[in-house]
C-alpha cells in the first residue's frame, strides 16, 4: 500500500472537514496543509524509548497498542498564519491560539477517527492511541508520545523548547494512527536528537514562565505556569505556545 493513498485521505479531511474552521471566531482555517510521516511498527525506536531517560517503561510500543501492528502513520497539522501570527506579541496567549488548541484538537481527534474508519473499510485494523481508553496522560508523560513518534516517523527532530521541528516547522499538532496495513517507512533524515534545532535561544526569551534554558526545557516549570497563570484564567481554554511562534523555527527547519 502506497503511503500516498494515506495522504489524500488526511489532506482530503483537512481541506474539507467543517472540523477545521470556526466561523462564529472569524477563523477560516485553523490548519494548513498536513505533513505525513509513516514509521516501521517493529523499528527499534519504539523499544528504546522505554529508557527512563527517554520516556519511560510506561511507554507503550506499536505492538502494545495493536497485536499485529505494521506500520505507524503520524501527521503534523501545521496551524494558519491566523493563529500562528495572532500569537507573536509576547506575554499571554492569544485567543486564536487557544482556539487552534481546544477546537484544534477537536478537528485533529476527527481526523484520527476518519482515518480509523477509511483504514478499516479497506480491511486492515487500526488505533489512534490518543482515541483509546487505556490512553493516559500522567503529569508531564503520556504512556504514548506523538512527538516521539512523529521522530521515529522522519517527520523531524526536537528543538531546545522541546518541540517537535518538521520541516514546515513546530506551531501546529500531532496525531498517530497505528495500523496493520504495511506501509513504506519514510526515511529518517537525521542522526541526532536535536539536529534541526540552530539552539538559537530565541525561545529562551519568549517563555514568559522561565521555562526554558539554554541546558534545556523544564517541562514542570511549563506546567506550573499553567496551573497558576492559565488554567484559573481562561478555562475550558488553555494554551500558551509563545515558544513556537515568533522563532526562526515556527515555520521551517531553521537548521537546513
Ligand atoms: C504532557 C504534555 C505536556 C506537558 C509536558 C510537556 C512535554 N514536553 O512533555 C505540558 C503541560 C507542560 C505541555 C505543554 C505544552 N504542550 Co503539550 N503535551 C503533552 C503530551 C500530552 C504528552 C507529552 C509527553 O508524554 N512527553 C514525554 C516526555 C518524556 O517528553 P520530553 O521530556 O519532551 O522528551 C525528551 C526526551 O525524550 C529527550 N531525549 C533524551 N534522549 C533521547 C533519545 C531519543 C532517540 C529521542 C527521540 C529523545 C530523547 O528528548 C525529548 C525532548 O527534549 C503531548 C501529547 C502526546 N500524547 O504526545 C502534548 C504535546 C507535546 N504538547 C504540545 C503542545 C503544542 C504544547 C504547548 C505549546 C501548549 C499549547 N498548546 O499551547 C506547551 C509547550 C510544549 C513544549 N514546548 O514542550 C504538542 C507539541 C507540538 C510540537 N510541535 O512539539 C503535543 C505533541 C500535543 C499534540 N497532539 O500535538 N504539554
Ligand atoms: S527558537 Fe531557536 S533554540 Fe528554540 S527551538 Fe527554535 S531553533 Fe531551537
Ligand atoms: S508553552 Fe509557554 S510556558 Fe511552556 S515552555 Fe512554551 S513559552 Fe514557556
Amino acid at each position: 500500500m502506497k503511503s500516498t493513498y494515506i495522504y489524500t485521505i488526511i489532506s482530503n479531511f483537512i481541506e474539507q472537514s467543517h472540523l477545521n474552521k470556526i466561523e462564529e471566531k472569524g477563523i477560516e482555517k485553523i490548519y494548513e496543509e498536513p505533513l505525513i510521516g509513516i514509521a516501521d511498527a517493529e523499528d527499534s525506536l519504539f523499544e528504546k524509548f522505554k529508557d527512563t531517560e527517554i520516556i519511560g517503561p510506561n511507554h507503550k510500543s506499536p505492538k502494545e497498542w495493536l497485536k499485529n501492528a505494521k506500520s505507524v502513520i503520524t501527521c503534523f497539522l501545521p496551524f494558519s498564519s491566523q493563529i500562528r501570527k495572532a500569537n507573536h506579541k509576547p506575554g499571554l496567549p492569544a485567543s486564536e491560539w487557544l482556539y487552534g488548541r481546544i477546537e484544534g484538537e477537536e478537528c485533529n481527534k476527527g481526523l484520527l477517527q476518519h482515518l480509523v474508519k477509511e483504514i478499516n473499510n479497506l480491511g486492515e485494523e487500526a488505533i489512534a492511541p490518543v482515541l483509546d481508553f487505556n490512553f493516559t496522560e500522567e503529569a508531564v508523560k503520556s504512556n504514548w508520545s506523538e512527538r516521539h513518534a512523529a521522530f521515529a516517523a522522519g517527520l523531524g527532530t526536537f528543538g531546545l523548547s522541546k518541540s517537535l521541528i518538521t520541516k514546515k516547522g513546530c506551531a501546529g499538532r500531532f496525531g498517530s494512527v497505528i495500523t496493520t496495513m504495511k506501509l513504506d517507512p519514510t526515511p529518517r533524515e537525521y542522526e541526532n536528537v536535536y539536529e534541526y534545532c540552530t539552539m538559537c535561544g530565541v525561545c529562551i526569551s519568549r517563555c514568559p514562565a522561565g521555562a526554558i534554558k539554554k541546558e534545556g526545557k523544564d517541562n514542570l516549570i511549563c506546567k506550573k505556569y499553567f496551573d497558576e497563570k492559565i488554567y484559573p484564567k481562561y478555562l475550558p481554554y488553555y494554551g500558551c505556545g509563545k515558544c513556537q511562534t515568533a522563532v526562526p523555527c515556527e515555520t521551517t527547519n531553521p537548521n537546513k
